[in-house]
């Protein structure tokens, strides 16, 4: 049993003002697997003032002291890496294979990328006679959520650190325990007190103590789309800086060609990674419609060949993150049913041979694209195949969306992929696969503002200095 009751302020691991304490469930086994303190306003006005503190010197430190500093994290990181797997599995019920490579491994690729950043990074650049600055803009909140808990946790906090800002980090209350364990690290890596500090809590007490607190210069979120618009809300009145990354209905566009069935099959295991809750998956699979019965057989076969189960094992897909996000699943893939929508894979209920933990069938529906199964974020492992006429239909199919996250383009003639591309509009979008953590990631349209990852993931933490008459 994890019991993770203190928070981490000024450098040190302090209780919470007031005693209150909520139990974390294992998704797998519905057992309690830890607890955590649930914290209030005096926890949030400490860290601030612990940060506000702590930036007067932070943001003076030179790029080679703030390099030394990622780099003793980056060592600390790898040394207990397999920890933070186990608490990702545990805590949101990631498969063994995925939480100790995939989730680590993302939260140590913003590591790095932040370093591989700092070192070149054009803090200054002159024009003519004025010197163009860009400076830390202060005391960050960072609002973070459970699908992912290292990626979104990192992506965040090593720019912050980079570019000279103190931070106040605000875990999700259903994966807070690597959180914790991160925490630790940078603790023993030597971040100096104040410049990190970590409250558990409840989003609409802490979350938004912070979006709205005096001293608090830029909120950074990721989650939700409703809490997007209340963080921006809540915001205002101070006139933060707001970065928002929300929800996604990714197209993943297959071509017409000889890799159809392979690109299809690729297509529906990846969205089932992650039992589907990852807010750029690609989640409306648009495929040529004169070859459906092809698709069908390709994406049927790759969806019943997931395993399912035990996440300490050797399985493809764990459980979903809670009842509530199960429960939610069902409602879908019951509306998926009731607007005649047709099943090929999966349906409601759990797996064959589970009766505990919230597992969900690898669920495959071939449907159209008005259909509230292709419009709405379901979180959870459930495609809707869409066929297409011509790739003007694609496009067109795959723009019909409020999001704008993330997109995806397979086939073997890859110009006919570039151009593809480049008609969708989405934020990111990867060619036959294409990954990169120097790539900017954010979304148009209702899927936020602002880009993280690589050095547009810093500018979000910088302010724009002009220096005229500088030369
Ligand atoms: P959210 O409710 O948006 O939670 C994300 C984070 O925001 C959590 O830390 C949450 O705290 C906090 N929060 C909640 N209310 C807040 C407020 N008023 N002010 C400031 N912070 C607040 O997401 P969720 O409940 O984890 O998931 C719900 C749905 O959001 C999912 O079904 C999915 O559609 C979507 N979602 C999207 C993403 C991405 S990456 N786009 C990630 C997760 C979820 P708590 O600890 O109290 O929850």
């Amino acid at each position: 049993m994890r019991d993770y009751r203190n928070f981490y302020i000024d450098g040190q691991w302090v209780a919470p003002v007031e005693p209150k304490t909520a139990d974390v469930i294992n998704p797998a086994t519905e057992a309690v697997a830890g607890t955590i303190s649930l914290g209030g306003v005096a926890d949030v006005n400490k860290a601030v003032a612990a940060a506000r503190k702590a930036f007067a010197s932070w943001s003076q430190t030179t790029r080679e002291q703030r390099l030394d500093l990622l780099l003793a994290i980056q060592a600390e990181y790898a040394r207990r890496q397999t920890e933070l797997g186990d608490a990702i599995i545990e805590e949101m019920g990631a498969p063994s294979s995925l939480a100790h490579g995939f989730h680590v491994g993302l939260g140590a690729g913003h590591l790095q990328t932040a370093i591989e950043v700092l070192r070149d990074f054009k803090f200054d650049e002159p024009h003519g006679a004025t010197m163009i600055a860009r400076e830390p803009i202060g005391v960050c909140a960072l609002i973070t959520p459970w699908n992912w808990p290292m990626n979104q946790t990192c992506v965040k906090i090593f720019p912050a650190l980079a570019t000279g800002c103190t931070m106040i980090l605000k875990p999700p209350q259903l994966a807070p325990f690597s959180a914790q364990i991160l925490a630790e690290i940078l603790d023993t890596a030597g971040v100096p007190a104040g410049v990190f500090n970590m409250v558990q809590g409840s989003g609409s007490v802490i979350g938004t103590a912070l979006s709205t607190h005096e001293d608090v210069d830029m909120v950074s979120f990721t989650g939700s789309e409703p809490v997007g618009v209340q963080i921006q809300k809540d915001a205002a009145t101070t006139i933060k800086r707001v970065g928002l990354e929300l929800g996604g209905k990714s197209a993943f566009i297959v071509l017409d060609d000889d890799a159809l069935a392979a690109n299809v099959a690729g297509a529906t295991g990846g969205m089932m990674g992650n039992s589907g809750q990852t807010c750029s998956a690609g989640s409306r699979l648009l495929v040529p419609a004169s070859r459906m019965d092809e698709v069908i057989a390709a994406s049927k076969g790759a969806a019943d060949a997931v395993t399912v189960g035990d996440p300490t094992g050797n399985v493809a897909m764990g459980p979903v993150v809670s009842k509530s996000q199960y429960n939610i699943i069902q409602d879908y893939i019951q509306q998926g049913l009731d607007e005649g929508a047709t099943l090929i894979a999966g349906g409601l209920g759990r797996p064959e041979g589970i009766d505990k933990g919230w597992f969900v069938k690898p669920t495959v529906f071939v449907g159209t694209n008005d259909m509230l199964i292709a419009r709405e974020e379901i979180f959870g492992p459930v495609l809707v195949i869409i066929g297409y006429d011509d790739i003007d239909h694609a496009v067109e199919i795959a723009n019909d969306s409020n999001f704008g996250l993330a997109g995806y383009v397979s086939g073997t003639d890859v110009d006919q992929c570039r151009a593809v591309a480049r008609r969708m509009r989405t934020g990111w979008i990867s060619i036959n696969g294409g990954f990169d953590f120097h790539a900017p990631f954010g979304g148009y349209k209702r899927s936020g503002n602002g880009r993280e990852w690589g050095e547009h993931g810093f500018l979000e933490y910088l302010e724009v200095k002009s220096l005229l008459g500088y030369a």
